[in-house]
């Protein structure tokens, strides 16, 4: 499976949406040429993504269900002359934002990023830093890319929970390859590599965004799974009457992950990294829990893997049917309210009496890759939002392979679904915010069958399950009731970006320029 080389913008985008990317384009590469003086060798190109169901729980390696928008990071590039000292020059169309940079690649060890600062570079240097480890890899001694020159242009907002991070570092990681000559690029490949080159931005993240920019088709949702190993099916929405739409509303709330990691993101993966290092010991599991990929190397699916092989000789349980699987998942959400009690959290102390470990050992082996600060870890909450999610997946899915007949039934069953989703990160995995559930309520109350926060939250993006017909309604609701009365400045075109009826884009992308 190799990332698709497109002949034309049709490859890529809707017909409706060609006509404007082609201007877009268009302008890209007479920018390239007039800031480099040549013409570039080839765009690449990866999308943002809204996620419609599993949130918070791909790091936990469970399955999600995101998909790929058509908003997207576009990057034309030329390869630098192979005779000179390699470089880097990299400008962006939004020059004041992003202001340009340039830099040498060392001849020796890894290309430097500095994560404690928010710098915009930072994204391409870890896809540029992780394509030269994989080369290296490859190749059995140190490697030194290419130079190259690099002009970007991206529609994904930034900080607004559409993963611009990840289209970012998706395009970057792709054109390395590319540029090194490493055309027939592996999807898998350059999924894993930008999966793990991101987190030396300075967040421990999960796959899922990474993996719905690379692997997206058009037209389909996508659902990806981390066990045995990082995988997707494409989901086709059934026609319904009313039709399906999703509709995303920013809450222009910022939700910058290198100011609230510490609290927020980076926690929360400490947190179920903890619960499962818990559960395990509180049921006297023998083994210790599987390595993995999950961003601190154990997780609570490795937990519950382990869980039933010991206790239910379940060997394998990639291949449990998924009737089996949801019986697991319910048995573990009772288990948790046991094992688990104390709704007021769990101290270091207490942490490291039930592990037999000392504090230093607990904060080395969970807490040094990036530092979180809190004083009660909520192990039962966050347990208990990652069990109950992985179930509502799950449910969700049935629903889309076999949707009952009468299409608002449908449609209500999976915004029930969605809404309970909304509430178990409201309630229990504190991750939303005031403004989030607000919009939320607004949509339900003007016709949303689901509403809830996609991404990481506390802050950015929210997403509707609306019935066509009601979308003018919600988004008057919106309008009336949030922007205006919180922004009242608001420009008509702010207003446009902040609500979009979604369509799901295709994934990662090469263009060739001829
Ligand atoms: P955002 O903050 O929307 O990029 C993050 C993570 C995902 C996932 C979601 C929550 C990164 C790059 N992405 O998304 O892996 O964990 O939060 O479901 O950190
Ligand atoms: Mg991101």
């Amino acid at each position: 499976m190799e990332v698709p080389t497109a002949a034309s913008l049709r490859d890529i985008y809707t017909e409706d949406a060609v006509p404007v990317q082609a201007k877009r384009w268009e302008s890209l590469l007479a920018k390239f040429k007039e800031t480099y003086g040549k013409r570039a060798d080839f765009v690449a190109r990866s999308p943002g993504r809204v996620n419609i169901i599993g949130e918070h729980i791909d790091y936990s390696l469970y399955e999600v269900l995101p998909m790929a928008i058509t908003s997207d990071f576009i990057m034309a590039v030329a390869v630098r002359p192979a005779d000179e000292k390699p470089r880097i020059r990299i400008a962006n169309i939004q020059s004041q934002k992003f202001p340009s940079r340039e830099f040498e690649i060392p001849a020796e060890g890894d290309i430097p990023i500095d994560a404690s600062e928010h710098e915009w570079t930072n994204y391409f240097k870890s896809g540029l830093r992780g394509v030269s480890q994989l080369l290296e890899k490859k190749q059995g001694k140190h490697f030194v890319t290419v130079g190259m020159d690099i002009l970007c242009d991206g529609t994904v907002p930034s900080g607004g929970g559409l993963s611009s991070s990840a289209a970012f570092v998706c395009t970057s990681s792709l054109a390395v390859l590319t540029a090194n000559g490493e055309d027939k690029v592996d999807k898998k490949e350059l999924c894993e590599l930008a999966i793990v080159s991101e987190r030396a931005v300075g967040v421990n993240s999960g796959g899922m965004d990474q993996a719905a920019s690379v692997f997206s088709l058009r037209g389909t949702a996508l659902y990806v799974t981390f066990k045995p190993s990082l995988d997707y099916t494409a989901i086709e929405f059934p026609q319904t009457d009313p039709e399906l739409t999703f509709v995303t509303a920013q809450s222009f709330v910022a939700a910058d992950k290198h100011v609230t990691a510490p609290v927020c993101y980076n926690l929360r993966v400490v947190e179920c990294t903890l619960a499962a290092a818990f559960l395990a010991k509180a049921f006297g599991l023998r083994r210790e829990l599987p390595k993995d990929s999950s961003p601190l190397g154990v997780s609570l699916r490795g937990f519950h893997d382990t869980f039933f092989e010991e206790k239910e000789g379940v060997s394998d349980n990639t291949k449990t049917s998924v009737a089996d699987f949801k019986v697991q998942l319910q048995k573990l959400i009772q288990l948790t309210e046991d094992y688990l009690p104390q709704e007021g959290g769990y101290s270091r102390g207490d942490i490291c009496g039930l592990l037999g470990i000392s504090e230093e050992e607990l904060n080395q082996r969970y807490m040094s890759k990036f530092p979180v600060r809190a004083e009660k870890f909520m192990l039962r909450q966050r347990a208990l939002h990652v069990f109950t999610e992985a179930l509502r997946v799950i449910q969700f899915r049935e629903l889309l392979s076999s949707p009952p007949k009468d299409g608002k039934e449908f449609i209500k069953s999976l915004g029930d679904l969605m809404n309970e989703t909304q509430t178990s990160c409201r309630d229990v995995y504190d991750c939303s915010c005031p403004e989030l559930d607000e919009l939320c309520d607004l949509a339900r109350a003007a016709g949303s069958c689901g509403s809830r926060l996609t991404g990481a939250g506390w802050g950015g993006c929210s997403v509707h399950l609306v019935p066509k017909d009601k979308v003018d309604a919600v988004k008057k609701a919106w309008e009336e009731k949030y922007y205006r009365k919180k922004f009242p400045d608001i420009t008509a075109e702010k207003l446009q970006d902040a609500i979009v009826v979604s369509k799901p884009g295709s994934g990662s992308m090469v263009f060739k320029v001829v």
